[in-house]
């Protein structure tokens, strides 16, 4: 299990001023306009599961405060709201009242702080008893929690491979994930979860390339999130120039994060396999076949390939 946890501040924004003046003819009263409302602060369920290292120990977020009223009517404008993405599986503790909220799919939102009410302006405060008011009412500021949270979850498979090799156009059609592809190299720049029908979660790990362990391209400091996987799915395309050199770049960079990671269940997942003909997917799997991992061909565009994979990971 991972666990990540980090204690802030949130904060709504405040309620702006409520205006009090008078228009300059003889004849013309009160022209306070109203505040605007404070934003309000929600937090967002997502799949990137690095979110966390967004927010710094200590730290205040704040969504923006309202405006404050002018002469003439002016309406100060409502504060904008502000939606703060976490990890799928983070659970949001207030450390002051004990309320728990709990982000478990992708896309759960709730609002956790409530931006603040705006002062009435003295235009909006006449009445028949007190016809030109020479004040406004208070606004009220945004609410605040300091709050803990905390990012845990299991991942039971973890995709695994080099840039490009179809990791993340495979967690999107094994699972809910909406994963950036592209055919360009590091697409993916943090780990994407994707969960799937049975509910047990993959973890798409960009960023192995040779030389990662010494702090290459993204380093290899997210393969923390697969340590405890049950297989490893490990994609090597099948149009790749070399694809047992492609293997074991990447295993060599395992290794070097942790042992424990090469003595791990893996199977070789010759992805892309659409782009070869039989006998080619036959000529890699021998060369692959050396290295004594189990093989299977996966293609996004074969459906009956990914229904193998499936039965593979119930
Ligand atoms: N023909 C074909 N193309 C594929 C297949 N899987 C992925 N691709 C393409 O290969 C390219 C790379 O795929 P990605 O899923 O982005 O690869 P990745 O391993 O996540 O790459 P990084 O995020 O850069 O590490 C994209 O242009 C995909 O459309 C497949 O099964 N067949
Ligand atoms: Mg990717």
């Amino acid at each position: 299990m991972l666990v990540d946890e980090v204690k802030i501040t949130i904060k709504a924004g405040n309620g702006g001023l409520g205006a009090v003046s008078f228009g300059k003819g003889p004849k013309s009263g009160p022209d306070g306009g109203n505040g605007g409302d404070g934003g309000n602060l929600y937090f967002k369920a997502s799949s990137d599961l690095t979110l966390l290292e967004q927010f710094h120990p200590d730290q205040t977020v704040s969504a923006e405060n309202g405006h404050n009223g002018g002469k003439d009517k002016m309406y100060g404008k409502k504060g904008a709201d502000l939606e703060i993405l976490v990890p799928i599986g983070s659970k949001v503790t207030d450390l002051n009242t004990k309320v728990v909220f709990e982000f478990n799919k992708a896309g759960d939102k709730a609002l956790l702080c409530r931006g603040g009410t705006a002062g009435i302006g003295n235009f909006e405060l006449r009445s028949s008893k007190i016809t030109t008011p020479k004040f406004s009412t208070p606004p009220t500021p945004g609410q605040t929690r300091e709050i803990e949270i905390n990012l845990s979850f299991i991942a039971d498979y973890g995709l695994i491979g080099l840039p490009s090799s179809g990791k993340s156009s495979l967690l999107n059609e094994l699972t809910n994930a909406k994963a950036k592809t592209a055919e360009y190299h590091f697409t993916t720049l943090s780990p994407n979860l994707g969960v799937l029908p049975n509910k047990k979660i993959i973890a798409d790990i960009p960023g192995l390339i040779e030389g990662a362990s010494r702090g290459k391209g993204l380093g290899i400091k997210f393969l923390k999130h697969i340590q405890k996987v049950n297989l490893l799915l490990h994609c090597v395309s099948s149009d790749s120039t070399n694809p047992v050199s492609d293997y074991e770049i990447v295993r060599k960079e395992l290794g070097k994060f942790n042992k424990s990671l090469l003595n791990k269940k893996e199977l070789i997942l010759l992805t892309k396999s659409d782009l070869m003909d039989e006998k080619g997917i036959k000529k890699i799997k021998s060369k692959l076949k050396d290295l004594n991992q189990e093989i299977i061909s996966t293609s996004i565009h074969d459906e009956s390939s990914l229904e193998s994979l499936l039965k593979i990971l119930q």
